[in-house]
């Protein structure tokens, strides 16, 4: 049986729950307590569905240990010669990456030598149930690029645009600590609204926003029951 309660009750109660992090009977007491999933629209082309990816927080952990255990987390050199200070890694066909040559999707991952880690299912079939749930039905993502933020760290705005195929939306998952998502528009000087996303919220965006500016403010210190002062983004996109 679900039970449902206002919005700010819950996060109230989130918030005890990863203040008492650890106690595994409060926090399945508590995440009965969620109001449905929500839908919050951007634009007519974007949408943050929150807590969609809520019930899958423990699975999804599991997948990107296993993932980096593979291809571990580095801070990647920009073209320009700076080193980035979110770490990356990728699953998938093919990974995104950077160095001073430019930034590009390699099948082969640049510091093992060996292909990207697969994309797990329960990856895959989030990110199309996202999109469709945001009206992107048919999305087959072959790409996932996963950031680690710690505390302090930051994206600048910046767009998608080394993908071949600009018709599939993009899917992004949240992970662990709380952030504010810079949402822009299609041109750099637009000014970025700001969004707060939560652990298990997903953000989808395509159509006419495909090419949108975004990016992270600097993340916040925190402690999540499950992914400790880290935060961890899922970006789902069709590269090839
Ligand atoms: O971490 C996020 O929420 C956004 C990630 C992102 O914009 C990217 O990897 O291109």
């Amino acid at each position: 049986m679900s039970i449902t309660c206002s919005p700010v009750r819950a996060r109230t109660l989130r918030r005890y729950a990863q203040f008492r992090s650890g106690d595994r009977a409060l926090e399945d007491l508590l995440s009965s307590l969620e109001p449905a999933p929500a839908v919050e629209q951007l634009s007519g082309a974007a949408v943050v569905l929150r807590r969609f990816a809520r019930d899958k927080l423990s699975a999804l952990v599991a997948a990107v240990n296993e993932i980096t255990t593979g291809a571990p987390f580095r801070n990647m050199i920009t073209p320009g010669g700076f080193r980035m200070s979110v770490g990356m890694t990728n699953c998938g066909r093919a990974g995104w990456v950077t160095d001073r040559k430019g930034y590009r999707y390699e099948p082969i991952d640049p510091i093992t030598g060996v292909p990207w880690p697969p994309m797990p299912d329960a990856f895959r079939h989030l990110a199309a149930s996202a999109a469709e749930a945001a009206g992107y039905p048919g999305f087959e993502p072959d790409a996932c690029l996963i950031n680690l933020y710690e505390p302090g760290t930051r994206l600048s705005l910046h767009r998608d645009e080394n993908e071949l195929d600009l018709t599939a939306p993009i899917v992004s998952v949240s992970l662990g600590l709380p952030a504010v998502f810079l949402f822009g528009g299609n041109s750099r000087s637009d000014r970025p609204r700001r969004i707060l996303l939560e652990s298990g919220d997903v953000v989808v965006w395509g159509g006419p926003d495909r090419l949108v500016y975004h990016g992270v403010a600097p993340l916040p210190d925190g402690d999540d029951p499950l992914f400790g002062n880290r935060r961890i983004n899922l970006t789902f996109r069709k590269a090839l």
